[in-house]
């Protein structure tokens, strides 16, 4: 069990659970169009096993079930993802109504059991035939954000309790576009410094055109890391102060002071920028009402002179790792919520994402404890004055972990893949009993 107590957290604080439609939904039917991932988990090799979402946790027809489960730990908000290209199949134009039609149910669900809707717009499913017109390299992209925004604002806005454009603009554009992990999977430069900018140019525009409609309650959700030296020396140091800036200064810097930090520009991005970005930034940094905090994890970092463009390389750490091979380091989450609120902005922060993956089984001590730790970690902050109004467990559910497909689970519940039965593990009922004091699961 916990070790702290929910009164720990101050009255209004927010516990949930996240998710991501194409992790969890399946459901590729009733009109649903193709996705950028469909395709790029059915290429041989860019997945553990070559695993695909098409079936995932089958929440499209088992929703009621998973929000029985969050109504039942006690859990006060969820956090979910539409899909893009269930909504709109072809990403602009058509809506499939049936796309439309679940998403009602889901939310009038949620609202049914006393949970609030915690919405993210854009969690990586992008429509395939946006794809086909360049995605995230194409600048028309913020456009097509906005109207797919305003869409979903139309007929869900009033039931929303928050919504946030884009979900680890990171991954959106240096993981799928510089390192190749992620569907598209370029490795191109230039790729990754025009996906860079569009994705926060077309984040400020959704949200501006978000509030012309009247939406409240808006906002980013940014993952961080906590980069460090792999040793003292200055080079080295030099080098987790670029990834620093390529991970975390990008976003923070675009989003709440207008502009990229300049090492990043200089040591890669720079002569790749589209063309005029400066005259966007305004737009990049529109006012916020919240910043989702996604962490989990921190990174060693050490120059490595033999590469001409960002020259460093993360290096194995020596602490305890998850099944990741994630470095268990509860300290970074105090440290990127103190150094937000200091530096950046005085805006509510929210724990948008944290969890570890674990081995199979329903017994998972580890993860108590690391979700314990990272709490403490939340008290820390809050001590020192990050005004932190929320955290969100990453996730419901054993899920598609992408690339790394079913083999990795992050739920706090457990997922048969063969029979779709979900059984809530040990760090469920540790949620529970911090959040109702119960301490047995009434849904096992
Ligand atoms: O599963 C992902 C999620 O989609 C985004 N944040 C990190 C999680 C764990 O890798």
């Amino acid at each position: 069990m916990f070790t702290h107590k929910r009164a720990d957290f101050g009255d209004d604080f927010i516990f949930g659970t996240a998710t991501a439609s194409y992790q969890i939904e399946g459901g590729q039917t009733d009109g649903r169009g193709p996705s950028i991932w469909d395709s790029f988990s059915a290429t041989p090799g860019n997945t553990h096993n070559g695993d695909t979402g098409r079936v995932a946790c089958d929440h499209y027809n088992r929703w009621p079930e998973d929000l029985d489960l969050l109504a039942d730990g006690g859990f006060d908000a969820y956090r979910f993802s539409f899909s893009w290209p269930r909504l709109i199949p072809e990403g602009t134009g058509a809506r499939n109504e049936k796309g439309f039609d679940f998403y009602d149910r889901l939310i009038d669900g949620m609202l049914e059991r006393n949970i609030k809707p915690y919405a993210t717009l854009y969690h990586w499913d992008l429509p395939s035939a946006l794809q086909d017109k360049g995605g995230w390299m194409n600048r028309d992209i913020a456009g097509w954000l906005a109207d797919y925004a305003v869409e979903v604002n139309k007929r869900f806005g009033d039931r929303l309790a928050a919504t946030a454009t884009i979900n680890e603009p990171w991954c959106v554009a240096f993981l799928s576009h510089m390192l190749g992990v992620h569907a598209p999977g370029y490795r191109d430069l230039r790729a990754a410094a025009r996906a860079s900018h569009h994705v926060l140019f077309a984040h400020g525009t959704a949200i501006n055109a978000l509030r012309a409609e009247g939406a409240k309650n808006l906002g980013i959700v940014l993952n961080f890391e906590s980069a460090q030296g792999a040793t003292g020396k200055s080079e080295d140091l030099a080098a987790a102060h670029l990834w620093d800036g390529i991970f975390n200064r990008w976003y923070l810097d675009g989003v709440f002071k207008g502009q990229y930090p300049a090492d990043v520009l200089e040591k890669g991005f720079g002569p790749y920028m589209p063309e005029g970005f400066e005259d966007d930034m305004a737009t990049v940094s529109t006012p916020l009402d919240w910043l989702g905090v996604n962490y989990y994890t921190r990174g060693l970092y050490e120059a490595d002179a033999t590469r001409t463009i960002f020259p460093l390389k993360k290096v194995d750490g020596p602490l305890e790792k998850t099944e990741m091979g994630w470095e268990i380091f509860p300290e970074g989450l105090e440290e990127i919520l103190t150094r937000i609120s200091a530096d950046y902005t005085g805006i509510p922060l929210i724990v948008t994402e944290n969890g570890m993956a674990e081995i199979e089984g329903t017994d998972d001590p580890r993860r108590i404890a690391y979700y314990d730790a990272h709490l403490g970690a939340v008290l820390a902050a809050q001590k020192r004055g990050a005004d932190v109004r929320g955290y969100f467990g990453w996730s419901l559910l054993d899920n598609f972990e992408w690339a790394e497909g079913y083999a990795k689970r992050f739920g706090l519940v457990h997922v048969d893949y063969e029979t779709q039965k979900r059984t809530p593990k040990k760090s469920y009922e540790a949620f529970k009993t911090l959040l109702t004091g119960a301490n047995q699961s009434q849904v096992a």
